[in-house]
């Protein structure tokens, strides 16, 4: 691919990323998520660092005015100014406002992966070497900091279910990889909902293609688990007896895992302590060998807390525990060989990056979401691990799959894992950002 064919790309990614932009923040996209996510803020602000910090900044600034008292970090914070923006659930079937707590814009009541300290520090850096803008960072990560530590507290406090150290999650939608095949054993044990007929309210499916999203049978299900959760507002007092639905995610725990190296660095330009972080760190990437490491797969998997099992499925969060620094070396011999198995294959097997989920399962859908498509936030995590762990040539390959991929079908939600075709909405923020992080780092190149 020639460097004129990235400066395209760049052009492209910018004009996502304003068209996206919506007063104080960026949506992911303007049809098919028109309100602010959290885990898309995090990657927003990454490649938002590249061409405007302060909107970055402003950016997560705007998602932890939403932060809920008790330290959760909603997954979604509505924009109600303008009511064709609809999305199914929306703050009304939230009802954030009826629980005390809760910040004044109406939010949803789960959260999502807690990728944002990995984003600020991500952010800092890419401005520190500007006196200017690295005292605006500097004040950024003053605000921030106390904010993400109460996330992290939230998680390892109210969210241990089991009591190993991992958070639990109480809804797919809490994992980011929603229709995974990571959660269809869990799921399975959840009543579907009886009152709510979930095809009428679905508005994604107006605005998308129905074979590529969730099905009905999902959604009766995701609405069942937010229900029931809202009936006990939001508590997470007792789950393990009143909740059907507990997972753990390597994906989110590794998430969590590399935001407390991150608040490391963070607490040192603050001047706080980092020794706590470093502590944390540690006990995750302990906690996630010991309960979601399976020896025989050399991967991580998904356990279903409440069977106390884990899954067989290979979904790609089994690999992102590469992200961890202190990963040992033993775990990441392991997700390397299954990353470079046919199930999943490094980009000079396939000429893509990689898939949500095992290339050769019988149940695997390139179509559908999370159950086989490519996703660019994922790969990026991957990218990152790789480049931690010391392999650049399979960083370098695995970064030139992404930015070809993007380059030859647009910033789309997701892709099809043997023809690239763009999948799910069309300019689609989280692509555009890391795309544009991607491009920066040209020692890669
Ligand atoms: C539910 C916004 C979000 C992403 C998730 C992705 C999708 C929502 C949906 O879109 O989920 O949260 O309506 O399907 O799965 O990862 O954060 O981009």
């Amino acid at each position: 691919m020639t460097s004129e064919a990235d400066q395209r790309l760049r052009e492209l990614a910018v004009t996502t990323l304003q068209d996206n932009f919506q007063q104080t923040h960026t949506v992911p996209s303007r049809t098919l998520y028109p309100h602010q996510w959290s885990w898309d803020a995090g990657f927003i602000a990454v490649g938002l660092a590249h061409i405007a910090p302060e909107r970055a900044w402003r950016d997560l600034r705007s998602l932890f005015e939403a932060q809920w008292e008790d330290g959760r970090v909603p997954h979604i914070a509505f924009d109600t100014d303008n009511n064709t923006r609809e999305y199914f659930p929306g703050p009304r079937f939230w009802a954030s406002d009826q629980v005390a707590g809760t910040p004044s814009r109406p939010t949803s009541g789960i959260v999502q992966p807690p990728i944002h300290a990995v984003a600020a520090w991500d952010v800092y850096q890419c401005v520190a070497e500007e006196p200017v803008a690295r005292r605006t960072a500097v004040e950024e990560l003053r605000w921030l900091y106390p904010r993400l530590v109460a996330q992290q507290r939230y998680l390892a406090k109210e969210r241990d279910v089991a009591g190993g150290g991992l958070a639990s999650l109480v809804h797919p939608w809490e994992s980011g990889l929603d229709n995974s095949p990571a959660w269809d054993d869990a799921l399975a044990a959840v009543p579907p909902d009886p009152d709510v007929e979930v095809r009428a309210h679905r508005r994604d499916l107006a605005v998308s293609v129905e074979s590529h999203r969730p099905t009905d049978a999902d959604y009766s299900r995701y609405i069942a688990l937010a229900r029931a959760y809202r009936a006990q507002e939001y508590l997470d007092k007792r789950l393990a007896e009143r909740h059907s639905f507990l997972v753990e995610c390597p994906a989110f725990n590794a998430i969590a895992g590399a935001a407390e190296h991150a608040l490391a660095k963070i607490a040192e330009v603050v001047g706080a302590d980092p020794t706590p972080h470093r502590v944390r760190a540690a006990e995750i990437t302990r906690a996630l060998i010991a309960r979601l490491y399976d020896p025989a797969t050399g991967m991580f998997h998904a356990r279903d807390v409440r069977a106390d099992r884990l899954t067989a499925k290979r979904c790609v969060n089994g690999l992102v525990p590469l992200i961890l620094p202190d990963l040992p070396q033993e775990q990441v011999e392991g997700i390397l060989a299954e990353a470079g198995s046919p199930r999943f294959g490094w980009p000079d097997q396939t000429g893509m990056p990689l898939p949500s989920y095992d290339r050769t399962a019988s149940d695997t859908d390139p179509l559908r979401y999370w159950r086989g498509p490519v996703w660019i936030n994922i790969n990026w995590l991957l990218w990152r691990g790789l480049r931690q762990h010391g392999h650049p040539e399979r960083a370098r390959s695995l970064r030139r799959s992404i930015l070809d991929l993007v380059s030859r079908s647009g910033c789309f939600e997701y892709f099809h894992p043997d023809t690239g075709e763009g999948i799910g909405t069309a300019e689609f923020s989280w692509t555009a950002a890391l795309v544009l992080d991607l491009l920066a780092h040209q020692e890669d190149a």
